[in-house]
């Protein structure tokens, strides 16, 4: 059964001129995308620090390109799930609005969302080692593993932010002032142990927003939220955004 929004989350939803989003993986599980930590989750079959890291990708960047075509393909033939759908529709009656997400999928886009902080990149952007220059390619599969700038031949890598690599400067510093800035702030589905993203949150709580998390089970910012609720995204974000 999926659990009703308080009166006082809805007031709040539908009154809030300056509203901020962080989502994570499990918003787009149920458009069959696997989740990081999960049952299903892509780190069980791999190991974080065995792949996103630019330690792994020095050490074996086919290995690495392997995985993440892998995922590009399963990407490539999923959808944007009513959960996207519902922040592409708060979007647009919000006049202040931001969707800061921790995915890299590209389906929040996808769903119509534009007010878009992509916090660790977007694995359909490439980026040459050699000259940092990015470059959409959503060829599936990729012609060769692992690809080369088509420019000057040098390895390309995922336009992605991988661990122990800094977040562009501009990225956080927006995400960090729409989360001080919004009146109400809503997480869903993230496990909240990334950083910086799972500081984002608290920023907020701290600033004075009304925070509502959606996530399946309890997270470490549980506690700290004004309200939780616990089911899927699919199905909780259609009732707080009808
Ligand atoms: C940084 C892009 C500093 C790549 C990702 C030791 C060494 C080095 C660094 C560290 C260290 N210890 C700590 C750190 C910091 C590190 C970190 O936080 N590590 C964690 C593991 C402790 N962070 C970093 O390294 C960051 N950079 O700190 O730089 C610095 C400063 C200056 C100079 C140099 C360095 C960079 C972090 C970014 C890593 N890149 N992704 C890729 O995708 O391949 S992170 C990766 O995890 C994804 O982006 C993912 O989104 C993200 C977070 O995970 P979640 O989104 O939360 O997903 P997860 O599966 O965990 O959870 C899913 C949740 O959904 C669950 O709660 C589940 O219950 C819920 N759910 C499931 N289904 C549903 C649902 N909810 C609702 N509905 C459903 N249907």
């Amino acid at each position: 059964m999926t659990p009703s929004p308080s009166p006082r989350t809805l007031e709040k939803l539908a009154a809030a001129r300056r509203v901020a989003v962080l989502t994570g993986a499990g918003i787009s599980a149920e458009s069959g995308v696997p989740t990081f930590r999960g049952a299903d989750g892509l780190w069980r079959r791999y190991r974080a620090e065995d792949l996103a890291t630019p330690q792994a990708f020095a050490r074996d960047p086919r290995l690495v390109w392997e995985w993440y075509d892998w995922r590009r393909q399963l990407i490539a033939k999923v959808e944007p799930n009513a959960g996207h759908l519902a922040l592409a529709r708060l979007e647009a009656r919000c006049p202040d609005f931001s969707l800061i997400t921790q995915n890299v999928d590209g389906l929040h886009p996808k769903a119509g969302s534009r007010r878009l902080v992509e916090l660790h990149g977007n694995i359909w952007r490439l980026r040459c080692t050699a000259e940092q220059r990015t470059l959409v390619d959503a060829r599936v599969p990729l012609p060769e593993l692992p690809p080369r700038c088509p420019t000057c031949q040098a390895l390309a890598r995922p336009d992605v932010v991988w661990f122990g690599e800094a977040l562009p400067q501009a990225v956080l510093e927006a995400a960090f002032e729409a989360a001080r800035e919004a009146e109400v702030f809503l997480v869903v589905g993230t496990a909240a142990v990334v950083q910086p993203a799972a500081s984002l949150p608290l920023t907020a709580k701290r600033a004075g927003a009304y925070v509502i998390e959606v996530n399946l089970e309890p997270t470490p910012i549980s506690s700290s939220v004004d309200e939780s609720l616990f089911a899927p995204a699919g199905e909780v974000l259609p009732l707080l955004i009808p």
